[in-house]
C-alpha cells in the first residue's frame, strides 16, 4: 500500500500536480492569451465564441484588484492597487465570477495578474475604481486596511546589484509592502484564495523579483488547492508564473524562483525577437531550449512580447512589424519548449496611451469584423489566422518532439513534430523552393498559415505529400508570410478519387 502511495505521489509530482508548474489546461487546449485590458463580460463571450472552439488553454486577465484612478486613464493605473476589492474598469465582482465560470465551462482557464509587491505611488486625493480612498502620502489604505507600518521605509529601487535594494525599496515610487509580516501575508492570501474559490487556475506574479523568495514560498504554500467544482482534479495546485526579469546581468537570478513555481522567461523572448529580426541565423535554433541558458521547459512561461516590452523595448517584435512578428509567434507555438503566452494588444502610439475608452473613461468593447479580426482600436493578435491556426497546430502535435530538423545553413529552417505536423520558415531574402521531408502520411494538406480548409478546398497554399513523406515546399521572399505549416487535422485522404476533407 505504502509503495503504491509513494508511486502515485511520484507520478503526481512528475505530472506537476503537486507543484505550481502545471497550467491545468483542459485536454485538447494549450497556450495562454493575455487579453490586456479586456472587460470581464467580453472575455466570457470570447471564451465561448472563439477561444474554447479554437483550442486556447487559458486567458491572462488584467489585474483584478481595485486600482487608483489616474488622470487620462493610462493602462498603468492598474498597477497601482488601492484595495483588494474586485472592482476595476474590467468590471464588477459578479462579472468576474460569471466570466470564470463561463470560461471554465468553455474549456478555457483564467490566470489573474496579481500585484503583491506594492500598492500605489503618491497621489493627491487618491481614490479608486471601486470608490475606496487612500492617503497615499501617509501610507493609509483605508479599505484593506494597511497602515504605514506594513510598508518598507521608502527608498528607491536603483541598484540591481543589491538584492536588498531591489526587494525592500520602492519600484518607481510604488509603496512597497513588507511581505515578511504575517498581517500583510494574510491580506494577500485572502485575496488570492478568494480568486481560487471563484475558479481561477493560477496567477501571474507581478514584480516577483522585488519580493523575497522565502516570503513568496510561504505565501504560495498557503494558497488553497484549485476548486474542484470548476473541473480541477483534487489536490491541484494553482499555476504560478513569476515575473523575474533576468537577462543574466543582475544580482538576482531566475534560478532563485524556479524552485517555487514557473518563471516568465525573458531571455526566451529576447533571443526569439533577435533571431526573427535577422540578427541571428535561424539555423542556430536547432538546439533551442536549455542549451541557450533557458530554464527547463516545465519551468518556463514563454512569450514574444508583453505589455511592457512592446512599449519599452525597441528590440522586441510586436504587431507593428507583423511579418517578422507572426514568424516569431509561429515558431514559439510550433516548438514544444515552455508554456506559451500570446499577447493580445490594443493599438497605441505612445507609451502611456490607455486602452480604447469613451469620454467617461469606460472601456470600449472590441467589435468583430466579418473576417473574424477586431476593430475599435483592438489588435486581437490571437484572432489572426496565422496565430490561432498555430495554437490548433500545437494541440494537434501535442506529445510529439521536434524531429527531422532541416536548414539551408542560414535562415531557412523546417522541422517535423512527430508524424502529426510540419512547419517551415523563410527568414532569408531569397525564395525557399525545395522538396523536404514532412514526416506526414501521404495526402493533400492545406497550409494553415496562408489559408484555411473551407467548403472542401484550401483557401491558401496546397501541399502534396508523397508516399515517402516528401513534399515540395515554397515560401517566396515577397509573400505576406514567411511560414508554412501543415498538420494531420487539415488534410484530404490520399485517395484523390474520393477526396474527403478531414476536419477533426
Ligand atoms: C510590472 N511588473 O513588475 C508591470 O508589468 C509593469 O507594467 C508595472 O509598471 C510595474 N511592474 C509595476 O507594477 C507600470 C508602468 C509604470 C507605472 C507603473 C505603476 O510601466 O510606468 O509607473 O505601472 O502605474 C507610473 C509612472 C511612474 C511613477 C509611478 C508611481 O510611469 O513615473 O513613478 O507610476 O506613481
Ligand atoms: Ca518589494
Amino acid at each position: 500500500m505504502l509503495a503504491i502511495a509513494t508511486l502515485l505521489a511520484a507520478l503526481a509530482l512528475a505530472a506537476g500536480e503537486n507543484t505550481n508548474k502545471n497550467p491545468h489546461f483542459v485536454p485538447g487546449h494549450d497556450s495562454i492569451v493575455h487579453l490586456f485590458e479586456w472587460k470581464w463580460n467580453d472575455i466570457a463571450r470570447e471564451c465561448e465564441q472563439f477561444l474554447g472552439p479554437m483550442g486556447y488553454g487559458g486567458v491572462q486577465v488584467s489585474p483584478l484588484q481595485e486600482n487608483l484612478v489616474i488622470n487620462n486613464r493610462p493602462w498603468w493605473e492598474r498597477y497601482q492597487p488601492i484595495s483588494y476589492l474586485w472592482t476595476t474598469r474590467s468590471g464588477t465582482k459578479e462579472e468576474f465570477v460569471n466570466m470564470v465560470a463561463r470560461c471554465n465551462k468553455a474549456g478555457v482557464r483564467i490566470y489573474v495578474d496579481a500585484i503583491l509587491n506594492h500598492m500605489s505611488g503618491n497621489w493627491n486625493n487618491a481614490h479608486g475604481t471601486g470608490n475606496s480612498r487612500a492617503d497615499t502620502y501617509k501610507f493609509e489604505y483605508y479599505q484593506v486596511p494597511y497602515h504605514q507600518q506594513h510598508f518598507h521605509k521608502p527608498c528607491s529601487v536603483n541598484n540591481y546589484n543589491d538584492p536588498s535594494n531591489v526587494r525592500n525599496c520602492e519600484l518607481t515610487g510604488l509603496h512597497d509592502l513588507d511581505q515578511s509580516q504575517e498581517y500583510v501575508k494574510s491580506k494577500l492570501l485572502d485575496f488570492l484564495n478568494a480568486a481560487v474559490d471563484a475558479g481561477v487556475a493560477g496567477f501571474r506574479i507581478d514584480a516577483a523579483k522585488h519580493m523575497w523568495p522565502s516570503d513568496l514560498n510561504n505565501i504560495y504554500s498557503r494558497i488553497k488547492d484549485l476548486n474542484t467544482k470548476h473541473g480541477f482534479p483534487a489536490n491541484a495546485r494553482p499555476y504560478i508564473y513569476q515575473e523575474v526579469i533576468d537577462y543574466g546581468n543582475e544580482a538576482i537570478s531566475k534560478r532563485e524562483y524556479n524552485q517555487l513555481a514557473a518563471v516568465i522567461e525573458f531571455k526566451y523572448a529576447a533571443e526569439i525577437s533577435n533571431a526573427f529580426r535577422g540578427n541571428n541565423n535561424l539555423k542556430w535554433l536547432v538546439n533551442w531550449g536549455e542549451k541557450w541558458g533557458l530554464l527547463s521547459s516545465q519551468d518556463s512561461l514563454v512569450f514574444v512580447d508583453n505589455h511592457d516590452t512592446q512599449r519599452d523595448n525597441p528590440n522586441v517584435l510586436t504587431y507593428k512589424l507583423s511579418k517578422m512578428y507572426k514568424m516569431a509567434v509561429a515558431f514559439m507555438l510550433a516548438h514544444p519548449f515552455g508554456t506559451p503566452r500570446v499577447m493580445s494588444s490594443f493599438d497605441f502610439q505612445s507609451k502611456d496611451q490607455g486602452p480604447p475608452q469613451d469620454g467617461n473613461g469606460n472601456l470600449v468593447s472590441p467589435a468583430i469584423n466579418p473576417d473574424g479580426t477586431c476593430r475599435n482600436g483592438w489588435i486581437c493578435e490571437h484572432r489572426w489566422r496565422q496565430i490561432y491556426n498555430m495554437v490548433r497546430f500545437r494541440n494537434v502535435v501535442h506529445g510529439t518532439t521536434v524531429n527531422n530538423w532541416w536548414d539551408n545553413g542560414s535562415n531557412q529552417i523546417a522541422f517535423c513534430r512527430g508524424n502529426s505536423g510540419f512547419v517551415a520558415f523563410n527568414g532569408d531574402q531569397n525564395d525557399l523552393r525545395t522538396t523536404l521531408k514532412t514526416c506526414l502520411p501521404a495526402g493533400t494538406y492545406c497550409d494553415v498559415i496562408s489559408g484555411n480548409l473551407k467548403d472542401g478546398r484550401c483557401t491558401g497554399k496546397v501541399v502534396n505529400v508523397q508516399q515517402n513523406g516528401n513534399a515540395y515546399i515554397e515560401i517566396l521572399k515577397g509573400e505576406e508570410d514567411g511560414v508554412l505549416a501543415i498538420h494531420v487535422k487539415v488534410s484530404f485522404t490520399a485517395d484523390r478519387e474520393n477526396a474527403r476533407a478531414t476536419i477533426g
